[in-house]
C-alpha cells in the first residue's frame, strides 16, 4: 500500500539533499512535485491544495530550524502535516457501558463487509472481547451461508435465527438477546450491501439504528476505487451517520488516495484498514505509524505488535537457546518459517521496516509464497533423523526427499543450502538491535525471498 505514493515522496526529499538552505525557489520546486505525488495518489483536490498551503507557511515561516538541512525539514513537515490528514490520533473502537456493544459493518456490494465482520470478531476475540456475529443479509441466501463458513473457520460465535426467520430486525434482536444469554459484550451485525445507495436500503439501515442504537456504525470501502470510496462514505454519512471507516483491500492499492482524503472530506476517523484476504490481515489504524510508512521510516511499533501477539515466547526462548547451542535443526527452521507466516502475508511485513540504511530496499523484496509452501513440503518429506541432522542428507536420500515433495534434487540442494545460511545469520543477529526490538524473532534468510 502506499507504494508510488511513497517511491515519489522520497524522491522529492531525496532532491532536497543536495540543498545548503531552503529558499523560496528550492521549496516551490518540492512542493510542486509533492503536490502532482499527492494528485496522482488520487487524494480528493482540496486536500491536497489545504496540505500544499500548510507545508508551504510552515516551511517558509519561523518554524524552519537552522541547524536542520531542508530534507529533515520539509519532511518532518509533510509528515506532520500527512499525520494531520489522517486524523491525528489512533481512533479506538467504541464500546457501549453496557453490553452488549452492537456494531453494524455496513456499505456497498462486494466492499468487504462480511470478510470484515470476520477479520473484527477475530481480533476482537485477541484482545479480550467475546464477539457474536449476526447476519441480516436476508436478500441473497448464500449471504449468511458465508457467515457462518467464516464463523465456524475462525470458531467464532454466531447467532444464525430460527429457521425461516428473514426479517432483519428479528434476527438482530435474535443475536442481541443471545449475546445476553451467553456473555457475548459484542454483536457484530453484518448488513446488505447494495450496489448503489438507494432509499431502500437506507430506509432498512436507518430503522436497525432505530432499534438498536448501535456504539458504532462503520463503513467499510475498497480503497481500490479511490474518490469512489470516499464519496459513498460521505453519503452514507448524511443519510444515516456513520461512526468510523474500514478501508479494505489497501493491499492492492497502491496509490491511498482514499485512505488520504476520507478523514478530512467525512470528518470519520478511520479505524482500521484490511491488508488482505486473510482473517488476520486487519489493522488498526494509527495515522502516525502510516504517515511514517509512506515517507519511508518503517512503522516498527505495528511490527511489534504484530510479533508479540503472534510469538509464542517460550517457544522464541527454546530457539535462542538452540542458536546458542548450534542445534537448530531443519525442524526448527521450518516450524519458524510457519509462525512467521502465521503472522500475515510477509510482503506486508516487510512493508513496516524502516527503508534505510541496510534494510533500504527491503520492501522491494519479492516474495514467492509458493516456494516457502514448497520449502515446507521439503522440510516434511525428511525423516525425523534427517531433519535433526542434515549433515546426514547425502545424494540418495536427497532423491528420495525430492520425490517425496514433488520437487527436484536441485531445489532439495537449494534449501539446504539456504539453511545453512540462515543458522549463521540468525546466530549474528540474536543479539544484534533487532534481535533485542523484536522480542527475539530472527530475520533470518529465509527461503521465498529473493
Ligand atoms: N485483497 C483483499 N481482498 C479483500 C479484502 N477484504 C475483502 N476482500 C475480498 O473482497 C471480496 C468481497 O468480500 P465480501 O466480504 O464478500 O464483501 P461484502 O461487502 O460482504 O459483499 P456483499 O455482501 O456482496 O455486499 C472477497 O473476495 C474478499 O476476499 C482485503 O482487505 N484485501
Ligand atoms: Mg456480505
Amino acid at each position: 500500500m502506499f507504494e508510488n505514493l511513497s517511491e515519489k515522496l522520497q524522491r522529492v526529499f531525496k532532491n532536497l539533499r543536495g540543498e545548503g538552505k531552503l529558499t523560496a525557489e528550492n521549496m516551490d520546486a518540492a512542493l510542486k512535485e509533492i503536490r502532482v505525488a499527492l494528485l496522482e495518489a488520487d487524494v480528493n483536490f482540496k486536500v491536497v491544495k489545504q496540505f500544499i498551503e500548510n507545508v508551504r507557511q510552515r516551511a517558509m515561516g519561523e518554524e524552519v530550524l537552522s541547524s536542520f538541512s531542508p530534507a529533515q525539514q520539509v519532511t518532518k513537515i509533510v509528515r506532520d502535516e500527512m499525520i494531520r490528514i489522517l486524523g491525528s490520533h489512533h481512533a479506538r473502537l467504541r464500546f457501549a457501558n453496557e453490553p452488549p456493544s452492537i456494531i453494524f459493518i455496513v456499505g456497498l456490494q462486494g466492499s468487504g463487509k462480511t470478510t470484515t465482520t470476520g477479520k473484527l470478531a477475530r481480533w476482537l476475540s485477541n484482545n479480550g472481547h467475546r464477539p457474536l456475529m449476526v447476519s441480516v443479509d436476508v436478500y441473497r441466501p448464500a449471504a449468511r451461508e458465508q457467515l457462518k463458513v467464516i464463523a465456524k473457520d475462525l470458531r467464532q460465535a454466531i447467532y444464525e435465527g430460527p429457521d425461516g426467520e428473514n426479517r432483519p430486525l428479528e434476527l438482530a434482536r435474535g443475536a442481541k438477546r443471545e449475546a445476553q444469554m451467553t456473555g457475548c459484550d459484542v454483536v457484530l451485525v453484518d448488513t446488505a450491501g447494495r450496489l448503489h445507495i438507494d432509499d431502500e436500503l437506507m430506509t432498512e439501515l436507518q430503522e436497525l439504528k432505530g432499534a438498536f442504537e448501535p456504539v458504532e456504525i462503520l463503513f467499510v470501502a475498497d480503497a481500490m476505487t479511490g474518490q469512489d470510496a470516499v464519496k459513498s462514505a460521505a453519503e452514507f454519512h448524511k443519510r444515516l451517520g456513520i461512526t468510523g471507516v474500514i478501508l479494505t483491500k489497501m493491499d492492492g492499492d497502491a496509490r491511498g488516495g482514499a485512505a488520504l482524503s476520507i478523514r478530512t472530506v467525512t470528518e470519520q476517523p478511520l479505524k482500521f484498514v484490511g491488508v488482505g484476504e486473510k482473517f488476520d490481515a486487519l489493522e488498526p489504524f494509527h495515522p502516525d505509524r502510516i504517515a511514517s510508512r509512506i515517507l519511508g521510516m518503517g512503522d516498527v511499533l505495528s511490527l511489534i505488535e504484530k510479533v508479540e501477539e503472534n510469538i509464542d515466547r517460550k517457544n522464541a526462548e527454546e530457539m535462542e537457546r538452540k542458536l546458542l547451542d548450534n542445534d537448530f535443526t531443519l525442524a526448527d527452521f521450518r516450524d519458524q518459517i510457519r509462525q512467521l507466516r502465521k503472522m500475515g502475508p510477509l510482503e506486508s511485513l516487510l512493508g513496516m521496516m524502516p527503508q534505510i540504511g541496510p534494510l533500504k530496499d527491503v520492501s522491494k523484496v519479492k516474495i514467492d509464497e509458493k516456494e516457502v509452501t514448497r520449502v515446507v513440503a521439503i522440510i516434511d518429506s525428511m525423516t525425523s533423523r534427517e531433519r535433526a541432522n542434515h549433515m546426514i542428507i547425502n545424494g540418495s536420500r536427497r532423491k528420495r526427499i525430492a520425490r517425496g515433495s514433488g520437487t527436484s534434487v536441485q531445489e532439495v540442494n537449494q534449501l539446504l543450502k539456504q539453511y545453512a545460511q540462515a543458522r549463521k545469520m540468525m546466530k549474528s543477529l540474536s543479539g544484534g538491535f533487532w534481535g533485542k526490538r523484536l522480542g527475539k524473532m530472527k530475520l533470518p534468510a529465509f527461503p521465498g525471498l529473493s
